[in-house]
């Protein structure tokens, strides 16, 4: 049965209230909203790496410029994240800890290597498309500073999208190497980015909770279905093709059919047996484990000026 408590918390979220950090909240609610943002904190960080990779490589000095100052953004989104969750009642070491010992997810997608230019494009129109698909809903998330983390990055992932297609385009336009470059990142890139998005419905653990809650307001399929309607019309934009044999537009149903992506590689790179993962983790070991005097002396010195303080 339900509590008092609960009930009158739940009429709260119905009513479309926001629940902000030292309010009364089931042990549940809080439990999965530091689940769900660190594992999109821990997704942006880890989410560097894969376009970090071509920073040095980038074509020209403005493509660098522009690449540089996105895995920034990145960075800010993050420490941002990180944040709300700390509201929560966890610290930001516990949950480096938690995604270095592989009790934390980050998302399947950035398991993948980043092979040429073009990647940098996809990424930026495929994996932030998707991103901003499953964002700018979460603007309406029932908890405050989740919420409003998620109005401040939703504006920074539109530009990250844009400069992604227009990399495709230059691509795209380009020389046969070049088209055949940018078609060969979007065969490589498009399954993975339909698996950001999670299980389908029916295989989804948390979906139904979380949406009571708000903490989640679309199911993972409704989202997955409303990338791909807006995507294939750019694919085809560019001159590219989706590759996908059965991809077909559905009359009744106002959308796209649409192969769904490979469930068992999905678990598989969620397991740690991505073709990544190993370098990722160990990238964000390394880190940690190269910060270690640093974290130690800010710990020393705030003791020490402690101590002066009390002396
Ligand atoms: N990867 O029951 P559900 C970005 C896990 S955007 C890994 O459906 P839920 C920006 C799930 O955690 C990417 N794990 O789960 C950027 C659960 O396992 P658990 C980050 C996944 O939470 C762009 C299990 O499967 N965005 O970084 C994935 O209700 C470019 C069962 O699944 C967010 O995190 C996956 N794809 O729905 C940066 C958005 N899918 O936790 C750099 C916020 C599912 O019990 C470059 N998160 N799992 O061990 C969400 O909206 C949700 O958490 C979902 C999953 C939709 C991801």
């Amino acid at each position: 049965g339900e509590t008092p408590e609960e009930h009158a918390f739940q009429a709260r979220i119905d009513a479309g209230e926001k629940i902000e950090p030292k309010e009364w909240m089931p042990e549940g609610y809080r439990k999965t909203l530091i689940r769900q943002i660190s594992q999109h904190a821990h997704s942006e960080i880890v989410g560097q790496l894969p376009e970090g990779n071509w920073i040095t490589r980038a074509p020209t000095l403005e493509r660098k410029a522009i690449l540089l100052a996105k895995v920034q953004d990145e960075a800010g989104h993050g420490l941002y994240l990180y944040s709300a969750a700390e509201t929560l009642g966890i610290s930001r070491d516990e949950m480096t800890e938690q995604l270095l010992s592989g009790k934390a997810k980050y998302s399947s997608i950035f398991n993948y290597p980043t092979l040429t230019w073009a990647d940098m494009g996809a990424i930026g129109w495929l994996v932030d498309g998707a991103a901003i698909m499953n964002q700018v809903p979460l603007q309406r998330t029932s908890y405050g500073p989740y919420s409003r983390a998620m109005i401040r990055i939703c504006k920074e992932e539109s530009f990250h999208q844009r400069q992604g297609f227009h990399i495709m385009m230059k691509m795209a336009r380009g020389t046969d190497a070049q088209r055949e470059m940018a078609q060969d990142a979007l065969n490589r890139f498009w399954y993975p980015s339909l698996m950001m998005f999670g299980p389908s419905d029916k295989d989804s653990v948390h979906s139904q909770q979380s949406m009571a809650w708000k903490i989640k307001i679309n199911t993972n399929d409704e989202l997955r279905q409303r990338f791909v309607n807006e995507t294939v019309p750019q694919a085809e934009f560019l001159g590219l093709t989706v590759p996908d044999p059965d991809l077909a537009w559905n009359e009744e149903k106002q959308g796209y059919d649409f192969t769904e992506p490979d469930w068992s590689e999905f678990y598989e790179v969620l397991k740690g047996n991505g073709p990544c993962n190993r370098e990722r983790l160990g990238a964000r070991q390394k880190a940690w484990d190269d910060g270690a005097w640093f974290r130690d002396g800010l710990t020393a010195y705030a003791e020490k000026a402690a101590a002066r303080r009390a002396a």
